[in-house]
């Protein structure tokens, strides 16, 4: 099948015109946006008479948890743990992939006719038969303002705040090349309700331990470099952690930090995994000049049974951790 849209986004406001009961929910261990996103709408609906609720999937990371309250969360870890009521309508936002959904995936299944998608990713599958897919939002939250417009529901601080964390987490804090035009106009809307920016990065980014900066240490002391100073190889091992009392969570972004040096196009960070075997993440530059040579991680990852984006991709690999850089390595020069 084809992940595109099957509905616009005013069929999509006609179902939640509709509906008397909805929950919306997203994507397992959600991040900023999915998290943003549930939030903006669930906030934006307060006030409608509708009984409206956020379902949360998986583990919540502490600071994406902290944007929460005041409004109450379900929070779902198994499939023992769903609600016992029948929406009239249900709103998945942030993806479509069953893979990302697999606590609530039978519940869904057997709900489809009530099913509704918004999302912003390339690929997906069936999840929502009336869905909006538009890829070049740079956040799922970006298609819930528009849809609020749709709605013509007004923003408030609530509200745009929530939106806001979508947008700023999903494009590096407006950092990355998603952070276009209609980013900048999105955000310049939603600022104007009197987000605290400031306060929300403080809330969302620097939440760490130190523990996180011994781990990285860690990393940044083991750096390979290859390819004329081109691709940067780091390894963590399962000591690494243990001895710096890191934890899983304080390896988000570390795998770009090569990137800052000039001439790198390309980083790769290998993780010994505690049940065996090593994750490798990729990450690469996009290039010096608009359609200029850049490095596709996917193809790399692709080459040795991965997947990801071009210029953010991963792996699974068996084996010890040097023999997965000897993988990687040959799939570099091959690509
Ligand atoms: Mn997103």
């Amino acid at each position: 099948m084809t992940y595109e849209s099957t509905a616009t986004l005013k069929d999509l406001a006609e179902r939640i015109q509709a509906a008397q009961s909805i929950v919306c929910t997203s994507h397992e261990k959600p991040d900023g946006d999915a998290m943003g996103s549930v939030l903006g709408l669930v906030r934006a609906l307060e006030g409608s008479g509708k009984d409206v609720q956020a379902w949360m999937l998986g583990s919540i990371p502490p600071p994406i948890e902290s944007l929460a309250p005041p409004t109450p969360l379900v929070r779902l870890t198994s499939a023992s743990d769903i609600p016992d009521i029948d929406p009239d309508l249900i709103i998945v936002m942030d993806t479509g992939a069953w893979s990302q959904l697999e606590t609530l995936a039978d519940w869904l299944r057997e709900r489809r006719d009530c099913v509704i998608g918004l999302d912003h990713h390339a690929s997906g599958d069936d999840v929502a038969p009336v869905r909006y897919i538009d890829p070049t939002s740079a956040s799922c939250s970006m298609i819930v303002l528009e849809l609020l417009d749709v709605l013509e529901i007004p923003l408030n601080t609530s509200v745009a705040e929530s939106l806001f964390s979508g947008l700023a987490t999903d494009t590096g804090w407006f950092r990355q090349a998603n952070a276009d035009a209609a980013a900048f106009g999105a955000a310049a809307r939603l600022l104007d309700q009197g987000v605290d920016k400031a306060g929300l990065y403080r809330v969302i980014e620097e939440t760490a331990r130190p523990a996180r900066l011994r781990l990285h240490a860690r990393a940044l002391s083991s750096i390979q470099w290859h390819a004329d100073g081109q691709v940067a190889i780091m390894q963590l091992s399962r000591s690494d952690f243990e001895e710096t009392d890191g934890k899983r969570s304080d390896v988000t972004g570390l795998v770009n930090a090569p990137l800052v040096v000039q001439g790198a196009e390309m980083a790769v960070l290998l993780i010994e995994e505690r049940q065996g075997g090593v994750k490798a993440s990729m990450r690469s530059k996009p290039p010096a000049v608009q359609g200029g040579r850049f490095r596709d991680v996917r193809a790399v990852a692709q080459s040795i049974g991965g997947g990801g984006h071009v210029h953010a991709a991963g792996v699974k690999l068996d084996g010890t951790i040097d023999a997965a850089e000897a993988v990687i390595l040959a799939a570099i020069a091959e690509a």
